[in-house]
């Protein structure tokens, strides 16, 4: 019996439906047009949404991914649209975000010719993907599709392209699909190997003052609850990255803060003091260790990463234990003796104390008539009773809210960490909220961050997505004006902003909100913004002159943490 035969376009919605995709985040455009014409025959099975710049399409496309543990999907057109895309594919690259985005290129016969609209897709994206490919040939998409859902989510996630010429778009197959599961020069996820599973358990076993770095490989890999096994049979503190947020909840014994720049004292401190240093799905970014000439010498370090390219990238380990962390913490677990390092964990409190006193305190209640950044970040934390998704920006809202906020629960937390992207938190919480729907979903932005990306208010308005927005507004691009004090001699060159009516722009797009600026009116304007499931725009009108404390210089040791005089 002969095949059907079908176009290359609609070969592609066939096989997104096979991988299980619901969910496409898009622009249309001349390059991608037979795409968009055999989506309209599929609209009952794959939900597309129209955003207002390709940018917002790969953002709120790692948005969902983040949140919901899916493969992201975003379908742009060529040219100017594939280059608006490339800021996500770098952030998902970087921060590990299994995405593919699909996009349409001039016809195979015009390639190199500088035709309109050509852009030299895979050339331009190879550095910034795991893998990038261009379909000239109709017959060869569903291979590429199985392949690029395969490549984008199997072992250390990331960004896949598929770049497809539009002749392969109109041409017709013989349509037949197998899923992807193995690729011979592809090795997602190395062999545990015993012999580090049992020298980590060895080495854990004798340390008298061990500490452990959560990283998001603890996320990626679902071993929440082998993580929690690990750290409470053998009684070990643990420290998390940016990205690691939520995998453990904030209130649990055990854990000890934020580590890195912006983080906690006493885990930046205690991980110049600990004897035994267990890295957990965590790549030693330098905002986490700074000087590495001055970072834990004193440690004997055990890697956990399922990517052999992270293993003494950074940091030298004298134990290295390739795998899934799922996998490997059990094993590992398995051969722990049960511990209590009681003294150990005790020594991090002195340090709590401090900022807490020296830190903490002034920001939750600051004796200025002025709103700080923090006091906004737990108030909302609260009335959401710790259980809403957070969504940053970059800049001191995003080390705020990282500090400020509560975890209760896995994957809360949705962040530009390696690129720092501005302009990423309000199309990734636009794909968050689309992702786990019945969760809050709260973006924390400030005003210049909101800017960047502020046309996706459109695409909140089109599709009544149901996210809760917080512009903290100092009247600043904070973080720089930040760094311009401390180190430029207080010269604030170009960081201050003047800021529109955010509040006049909502209600353009049909968007509730209010401005707020008297701490007495905070309360009662984040209750009305959570009050139903509707999108909302609170503006809060922070200190001008706010400071992110602590603060670890960059270059400098670990140990030496600003305070700030707050
Ligand atoms: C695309 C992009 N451009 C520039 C920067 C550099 N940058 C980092 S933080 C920051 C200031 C952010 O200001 P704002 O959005 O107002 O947030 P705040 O720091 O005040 O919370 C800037 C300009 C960046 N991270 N990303």
């Amino acid at each position: 019996m002969s095949k059907e035969l079908i176009s290359g376009a609609e070969a592609l919605m066939r096989s997104l439906i096979h991988e299980g995709v619901d969910t496409i985040f898009g622009y249309p455009g001349g390059a991608i047009m037979p795409v968009y014409d055999a989506l309209h025959d599929h609209q009952d099975k794959i939900k597309h949404i129209l955003v207002r710049h390709e940018q917002g399409a790969t953002h709120a496309a790692q948005g969902y991914a983040r949140v919901s543990g899916k493969t992201g999907v975003a379908l742009v057109t060529s040219g100017p649209a594939a280059t608006n895309a490339i800021t996500g594919i770098a952030d998902a690259m970087i921060d590990s975000t299994p995405m593919v985005v699909i996009i349409g290129q001039v016809g195979a016969a015009l390639l190199g010719t500088d035709a309109f609209q050509e852009t030299d897709v895979v050339s331009i994206t190879q550095p910034i993907t795991k893998w990038s490919y261009q379909v000239r040939n109709a017959e060869d998409l569903p291979g590429a599709i199985a392949r690029a859902f395969y490549i984008a989510r199997e072992g250390r996630p990331g960004p896949v392209v598929i770049d497809f010429a539009k002749n392969a778009q109109i041409a017709k197959l013989e349509y037949s699909y197998k899923k992807c599961t193995f690729i011979r020069s592809f090795v997602p996820v190395p062999d545990v190997e015993p012999w580090s599973i049992e020298a980590a358990a060895a080495l854990i076993n004798s340390a008298k003052k061990p500490f452990a770095l959560i990283g998001q490989g603890v996320i990626l890999a679902n071993a929440e609850k082998e993580l929690n096994a690990f750290l409470e049979k053998a009684d070990i503190p643990a420290g998390w990255t940016l990205l690691g947020s939520s995998a453990m909840p904030t209130e649990h014994r055990l854990n000890k803060g934020m580590l890195g720049m912006h983080g906690n004292i006493g885990p930046n401190i205690k991980t110049n003091e600990c004897d035994v240093l267990i890295a957990i799905g965590m790549r030693f970014d330098d905002r986490v260790t700074s000087d590495l000439n001055t970072y834990a010498k004193q440690a004997r370090v055990i890697h956990f990463d399922i990517d052999p390219a992270e293993i003494n990238k950074n940091v030298k380990a004298e134990v290295a234990v390739l795998g899934d962390a799922k996998q490997t913490l059990e094993l590992v677990t398995e051969k722990l003796n049960a511990a209590k390092h009681t003294e150990w964990i005790d020594s991090f409190t002195e340090y709590e104390q401090t900022e807490q006193e020296k830190v903490i305190e002034p920001e939750l209640n600051p004796t200025s008539h002025e709103i700080s950044m923090g006091e906004v970040i737990r108030k909302v934390s609260e009335a959401t009773e710790n259980k809403a998704v957070l969504v940053t920006d970059v800049g001191q809202n995003q080390m705020m809210a990282s500090r400020y906020f509560k975890f209760t629960q896995s994957r809360s937390m949705v962040t530009s960490g390696g690129l720092g992207t501005m302009g990423f938190g309000l199309p990734a919480a636009i794909g968050a909220k689309i992702g786990a729907p019945d969760r809050t979903v709260c973006l924390f932005t400030g005003d210049g961050g909101m800017q960047m990306t502020i046309q996706e208010l459109g695409t909140i308005l089109q599709e009544g997505t149901g996210v809760k927005m917080i512009i903290l507004n100092n009247n600043f691009l904070g973080m720089v004006r930040q760094w311009q004090e401390l180190f430029f001699n207080d010269r604030y060159s170009e960081t201050h902003m003047k800021n529109p009516d955010f509040i006049m722009i909502a209600q353009a797009y049909g968007i509730k909100g209010r401005s707020v600026s008297q701490r007495e009116d905070l309360d009662g304007a984040i209750a009305e913004m959570l009050s139903d499931d509707q999108p909302y725009l609170l503006e809060v009108k922070v200190e001008t002159k706010g400071m992110v404390y602590p603060m670890i210089p960059t270059g400098a040791s670990i140990s030496n943490i600003l305070l700030g005089d707050k």
